[in-house]
């Protein structure tokens, strides 16, 4: 079913239908036995305690500072959104993410059939106000964002790119995207000035390929800016053909993974120049490398000057697709290596790693020959290198067949799954969810179930791998002060309490020795006092 659904998005040509202050991160030394990485500066993330996009910030890096390390405990559960102000049941988008300002949190939503998009208070889960939009082109599960300085939270439905005033919900302004748009998630920047803009891909099978659509977000100045909001600034078509291709901004560049002709054209990255007011030719394009015809069906990342993404590989198993390593200045390749199928967004966690969600399930008849996993990578530089596989590196082959049964290894990741890492001195952790396997009918389409904190300093398989675990909820989280909201099957879900609704944190006995989920709770739960309501 959900290869059908690519295939059909990427073979079968479809009816066309309608600023803030820089602030310095200093990477810890490399835990993981590997060399001691120089210590180096980051461009961070302007503001706690939101998270305004797939991957929190626009570069997409999905990472949650210690200031806004998450929950204690992953059971903690504030609270689960479920039913509108007139108590209509919710049905929340299965695999997507959800994006957080200081107030609410925004997700997608059907209410009686109709699809909307939803506003929960984050710290009481009442829903403030749901706005009808078109429905959603082929199931797409793209992740809103949010324009902090315009007050609007943006959404791709059908085939427009929709603003919404974050406090009623009222449209602000529509801006049409040419085509359908499938899975891709909108980004807008923040440090542009008076000419701040919205990105979005639409989804281009064959001819013609997709686009980048460049919308202005700013308020109208005849001098500087002289567009409206929601007025088009320009069209780009792509080299290739698309489908869920998230762009990512940095520093003036929109950077944007194709995904090619199945088998017979690779696809490509483009960096784009995101200040022109002309429609703009490619800065640089890079294929995909190799001699078979690999494809991008998510977003990249931005960090350090490189470029990263993965493919997904219609054909294979764990190491059938690409990683890539990409010179965000020059577009020139440094290295790929072969992974697991996904179209998540591969995530730098330190230490000269990266982390990447891939895979997924059989389905009923189907053994696509992937498994869902997180994999973890160490860049050396000039060429990158496999360290584990979760699913390979837990597997114990009980009933002796040679191939990964259900049970036999750890099952955390999927291909259409975005995990945060959790960084701070001395630790690198991964929240990340496990892909759906409990409707075979239509998994593709459904909520992630499990959620589980891992650490990547530890081997998949040795005690304190996993930290903590919880089930109910489990799709692509954001994270925000002491919280993490993610959909799940029976609704949104809070985990970590509100305020003064946290417990006192345990006090070991001192007969054995502290738990690292105790020391992480005990720490959390004190640095979190006050952080709700900034
Ligand atoms: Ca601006
Ligand atoms: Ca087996």
């Amino acid at each position: 079913m959900r290869e059908f659904v690519l295939l059909s998005c990427v073979i079968w040509a479809c009816v066309p239908l309608a600023g803030g202050s820089v602030v310095f991160d200093v990477e810890e030394e490399n835990q993981s036995g590997g060399p001691t990485d120089t210590v180096r500066p980051e461009i961070l993330l302007p503001a706690p305690g939101v998270w305004t996009h797939l991957g929190r910030e626009a570069d997409r890096r999905s990472l949650a500072l210690a200031s806004d390390p998450g929950p204690a405990w992953l059971g903690d559960v504030a609270w689960v959104a479920d039913t509108d102000a007139l108590g209509r049941e919710l049905e929340f988008v299965g695999p997507g993410g959800v994006v957080v300002d200081k107030r609410r949190v925004y997700a997608s939503a059907g209410i009686e059939g109709a699809f909307h998009a939803v506003a929960v208070d984050r710290e009481t889960g009442d829903v403030d106000w749901t706005t009808p939009l078109p429905p959603p082109a082929y199931n797409s599960w793209a992740t809103p964002a949010i324009d902090l300085k315009n007050a609007t939270v943006l959404y791709a439905a059908f085939d427009a790119l929709i603003a919404l005033d974050v406090e009623t919900g009222a449209q602000v302004w529509s801006a049409p995207a040419q085509s359908l748009l499938v899975n891709a998630s909108p980004v807008v920047t923040t440090d542009l000035g008076p000419a701040d803009r919205a990105f979005i891909t639409n989804f281009g099978v064959l001819t013609p390929p997709g686009r980048l659509i460049c919308v202005n977000v700013d308020p109208y100045d005849a001098a500087l800016n002289p567009y409206q909001p929601g007025d088009v600034v320009w069209s780009a078509a792509l080299s290739q053909p698309t489908s869920g291709a998230t762009p990512t901004y940095s520093s003036g560049v929109v950077y944007v993974a194709t995904a090619g002709v199945l088998q017979s054209t690779a696809g490509a990255i483009q960096a784009f120049d995101a200040t022109s007011t002309g429609t703009p030719s490619a800065l640089w394009t890079i294929s995909a490398p190799g001699p078979v015809k690999q494809g991008f069906f998510g977003g990249v990342t931005v960090s350090e000057g490189f470029v990263f993404g993965a493919t997904y590989e219609f054909y294979g198993d764990q190491l059938s697709s690409l990683l890539v390593k990409i010179n965000a200045q020059t577009g020139q390749l440094v290295w790929s290596a072969p992974c697991n199928r996904t179209s998540s967004i591969p995530i730098p966690v330190g230490g000269g790693r990266i982390a990447v969600s891939t895979g997924l399930f059989p389905e009923g008849e189907d053994d696509f020959g992937s498994r869902p996993s997180v994999q973890l990578f160490k860049d050396h530089g000039s060429f990158g290198e496999l360290l584990w596989d979760s699913a390979v590196d837990t597997w114990d082959d009980a009933n002796e067949n040679g191939e990964l049964d259900p049970g036999e290894y750890l099952a955390i990741g999927g291909w259409s799954h975005q995990p945060v890492h959790r960084r701070a001195t001395g630790e690198h952790l991964l929240y990340v969810g496990t892909i759906s396997k409990n409707d075979p009918q239509s998994p593709t389409f459904q909520a992630y179930d499990e959620m589980r904190l891992v650490d990547l300093d530890v081997l998949p398989g040795a005690p304190g791998f996993v930290i903590d675990a919880a089930t109910g909820y489990g799709s692509t989280p954001a994270i925000v002060s002491n919280a993490l909201f993610s959909v799940g099957p029976e609704g949104l879900t809070r985990a970590g309490f509100v305020g003064s609704a946290a417990p006192a944190a345990g006090t070991p006995d001192g007969s054995s020795p502290e738990s690292k989920l105790e020391a992480l709770r005990r720490r959390y739960l004190g640095d979190a006092a006050g952080w709700e309501g900034e």
